[in-house]
């Protein structure tokens, strides 16, 4: 049997077939990649009406890839008090958003109260909007800062009213890569632990990738090969993003950029690797809309949402600081020949745009 055939018939791959899945011609692997999208989603894509909020830029890590945080090269600190960012939700829900995403840079001078009560305010204003808050690697900043295990900081945040973990500062798991990138933060065996047992209370989490700077492929393969293992135990992941290394004003000097075609192959290969993961986000912040919808042919069945303003990736290049227009959004993915499905944070399906 060959490799496509082997997929064809719904089998898992390894590591050393995945790897190889990238000499594939694009075309056939898009084509491998979409029939499993098909069988999964048919020609649905999914999107929310989400606002992204960013509450502090000071850390006291110093990832090379991020433009976001307050350093020498973005010297503009800021740190939102409790009632900014409330005022921020007031005016988002009365606009019918119906998620808010809640990350932040690892600030040592808050106090722990500030990460986790504000959650319980929104909860106490706003019960049925979702809550999507706090990266495992702000948890295991937490953890560390305030002498409190995962599992308290877990249950901290759960009995203020987060409702599910984004899948941010997973970066790259290979162990060299990562501490060549990010050393210092959540290394790659704490990040999954702490998903887990997020999991273990029946909690639904992403899990994102940071690729495009200085790994390789095998790094990528590798990377899918955890989650997947990660995910056989738990299910409780719900969707896989690729996020593309975007350059401008950080520390690492990136010399040869992605290209659209790299990127959708990659696409492609995680549709197949994580046959266990229902949803592969094309995130069009990183990605740009045109190659997001572009996506949609390679595996992708959600473009994430309209985001509104964003302010990590935005700072290191993306063209995404103002979020996209709701009809515009839903055209796109018409005129692409898709249709668009409006979701909950845990997919459960909302409206047919
Ligand atoms: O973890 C930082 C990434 C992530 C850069 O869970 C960069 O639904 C590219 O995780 N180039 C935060 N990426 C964003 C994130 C996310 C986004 C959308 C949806 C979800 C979700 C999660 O942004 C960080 C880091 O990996 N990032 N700097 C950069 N220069």
């Amino acid at each position: 049997m060959t490799l496509v055939e082997k997929i064809r018939a719904g089998q898992r791959i390894n590591f050393d077939e995945a790897v190889s899945l990238y000499d594939l011609d694009i075309f056939e692997l898009g084509m491998l990649a979409n029939e499993i999208r098909e069988k999964k989603h048919a020609n649905k894509t999914y999107f929310n009406i989400n606002r992204h909020i960013n509450p502090t830029n000071i850390c006291k890590d110093v990832c090379k890839f991020c433009a976001y945080s307050a350093s020498r090269k973005n010297p503009k600190p800021y740190t939102l008090k409790h009632e900014e960012i409330i005022d921020i939700v007031d005016d988002v829900v009365s606009r019918g958003i119906k998620e808010v995403h809640i990350v932040s840079a690892h600030n040592p001078e808050t106090g722990l109260d500030w990460y986790t009560t504000v959650f319980s305010k929104i909860k106490a204003k706003y019960p049925d909007l979702h809550i999507k808050a706090l990266t495992a690697a702000e948890i295991h900043f937490l953890s560390e800062e305030y002498d409190k295990t995962y599992d308290e900081i877990i249950d901290i945040m759960i009995a203020n009213g987060v409702d599910s973990l984004p899948g941010g500062g997973a970066e790259i798991f290979d162990e060299e890569v990562r501490d060549f990138i990010c050393k210092g933060k959540v290394n790659s065996q704490q990040w999954l632990e702490i998903h887990e047992k997020w999991h273990s209370r029946g909690k639904k989490s992403n899990v994102t990738m940071l690729f495009g700077h200085i790994e390789e492929r095998k790094h990528r393969v590798d990377h899918m090969m955890r989650i997947r293992e990660l995910q056989d135990r738990t299910g409780g992941f719900n969707c896989f993003i690729p996020l593309v290394y975007q350059s401008e004003n950080n520390f690492l000097n990136v010399k040869e950029f992605m290209t659209a075609n790299e990127i959708l192959k990659t696409m492609a290969v995680s549709r197949i690797v994580l046959d266990n993961v229902e949803n592969l986000k094309a995130y069009w912040v990183t990605s740009t809309v045109n190659l997001a919808l572009v996506s949609q042919e390679f595996g992708a069945n959600d473009l994430d949402g309209t985001i509104e303003k964003e302010s990590i990736n935005s700072a290191a290049g993306a063209k995404s600081a103002n979020g996209v227009g709701l009809e515009e959004f839903t055209s796109l993915i018409k005129n692409s020949g898709f249709s668009p499905v409006e979701r909950d944070s845990l997919y459960n399906e909302l409206k047919v745009w």
